[in-house]
């Protein structure tokens, strides 16, 4: 058997129920076979067995106090995966899904996808399966509190450098931040996603959705096509999705759908930025339902139960471009086989692996332009580099000169994976091994420098 298939039967037979992390991992290293042709000595020095390997598994636990004096118990984790290029670096999800295999999951990827940077990041992630739905202010502090007075001892400015994900936004990091700050009595860079008021960067909460956005537009253009008067299915109504919205309606295009995880509404006459203005405000200040748009905008459907994909499906609604943004195998192969047959060109995910490995290949066998998320969303997590740079610098960057920092990384990303797809594999313009080897090398280089630690 192959190194890569030693590998991947390895670590399902030490954790045979972490499905998502035998998912991730099977997607990266089974496109990283013409490395282990080229590159005997990472084979030799067993790069392939390490890298998927945490160096660091956190796990604790997380007691607090609700409103009305009950106690609560969470768990809480963070995995340190890889620092070969740079400190620990990545988000914390706060939702009830969370697990070890999740989190792996979310970890490995990281470490590929802020390799793709091409900024100094090592992989990690975190977080709990604590609920902030539903929760008050006060409840989602005390347990942000409770989680920072055990993960404080295992970050820091150059050791590892949390931020948000699904359930984590400017308030828990405001209150973790806080929290940081008071029992370590320093002022550093210690999160990303801060508020501007101390320390955060302009941009980030946008970077995701936009940078996602960009990548788009550069695949797009590699078929001389924008995203002008295209029509675009975008799922979740979160961080990601918000500044997904608003970057294609400033490119021209119209978005027609939006989700949360009890409803889809489906609005054909398009979601401008009035009504995105709305759906922040809804989301982000009220923490409502997506399904309240219709009492607002009433020539838009809800669709109780259905995801987006659902509603694509089984309406036989007509899209360009896809931009999955809600969370994990969100969309399957009857998905994307929908898709195609509704005219899809272009599927950008700005969530992590919202695609199934089936719906991938149905994307590829119909030449469908694909972006993974460790391409495509690495727009958030390098824009938090980039407040970083500025943390450590004791400096903001203007809002102009951030965007264009993540343009460029985004148009950078795209051009790697290109590269490496034209230098490792066998078709052109083959997203999935060019980000999946763009990503690897510089980190099994760093690794082989090292020796065996
Ligand atoms: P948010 O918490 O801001 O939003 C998540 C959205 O997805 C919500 O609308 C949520 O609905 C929906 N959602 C979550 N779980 C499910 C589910 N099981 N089924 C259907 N819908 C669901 O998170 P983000 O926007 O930050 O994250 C979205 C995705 O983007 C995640 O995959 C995340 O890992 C990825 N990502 C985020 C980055 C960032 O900078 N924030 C960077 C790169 C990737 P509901 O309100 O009902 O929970
Ligand atoms: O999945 C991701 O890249 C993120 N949630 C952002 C991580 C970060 O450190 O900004």
């Amino acid at each position: 058997m192959s190194v890569i298939g030693d590998v991947i039967e390895k670590i399902k037979q030490q954790d045979p129920y972490e499905f998502e992390f035998h998912q991730a991992v099977e997607e990266v290293l089974l496109t990283l076979e013409p490395t282990t042709k080229k590159h005997p000595e990472f084979v030799k020095a067993k790069i392939y067995e390490r890298i998927v390997e945490p160096d660091r598994t956190i796990t604790f636990r997380v007691p607090w106090t609700d409103d009305k004096g009950d106690v609560h118990v969470n768990r809480g984790f963070r995995i340190q995966f890889n620092n070969a290029i740079g400190p620990y670096k990545g988000g914390l999800r706060f939702h009830p899904s969370v697990n070890l295999s999740i989190l792996k999951f979310l970890g490995f990827e990281q470490i590929f996808k802020n390799s793709l940077t091409t900024l100094p990041m090592g992989g990690a992630k975190g977080g709990s399966d604590f609920d902030p739905k539903g929760k008050s202010d006060a409840d989602v502090m005390r347990f942000c509190q409770s989680f920072m007075r055990e993960l404080f001892r295992h970050i820091g400015p150059d050791r590892d450098v949390p931020a948000g994900d699904i359930g984590v936004g400017g308030r828990e990091i405001g209150y973790m931040y806080g929290y940081y700050k008071k029992l370590v009595n320093e002022h550093t860079g210690v999160l990303t996603g801060k508020a501007l008021a101390y320390g955060g960067s302009l941009v980030r909460p946008e970077a995701t959705g936009y940078g996602c956005v960009y990548f788009a537009a550069e695949m797009l253009a590699t078929r001389g096509l924008d995203f002008k008067g295209k029509t675009v299915a975008i799922s979740g109504s979160g961080n990601v999705a918000q500044y997904a919205v608003e970057k294609v309606n400033e490119l021209g295009g119209k978005v027609i759908t939006l989700c949360d995880s009890s409803s889809t509404i489906l609005d054909e006459e398009g979601i401008d930025l009035e009504k995105c203005g709305y759906i922040m405000d809804l989301k982000n200040e009220k923490r409502g339902r997506i399904s309240e748009y219709t009492d607002k905008y009433s020539n838009a459907v809800c669709y109780i139960g259905d995801s987006v994909w659902d509603v694509i499906k089984n309406q036989g609604i007509k899209v360009d471009i896809a931009l999955p943004c809600a969370t994990q195998n969100e969309l399957d192969e009857g998905h994307a086989e929908a898709l195609v047959k509704n005219g899809c060109i272009c599927v950008a995910e700005g969530a992590n692996m919202p695609s199934t490995p089936e719906a991938v290949r149905v994307y590829q066998d119909n030449n469908v332009l694909f972006g993974p998320g460790k391409a495509a969303n690495a727009g958030g997590v390098a824009t938090s580099g980039l407040e970083m740079s500025q943390n450590s610098m004791r400096f903001s960057w203007p809002r102009e000169e951030v965007d264009a920092r993540l343009l460029q990384i985004m148009k950078s990303i795209h051009q790697s994976c290109i590269d490496a797809a034209d230098v490792y594999g066998k078709k052109k313009n083959d997203y999935v091994l060019g980000a999946n080897i763009a990503g690897f090398l510089k980190v099994a280089r760093a690794m082989l420098s090292y020796g065996i630690v």
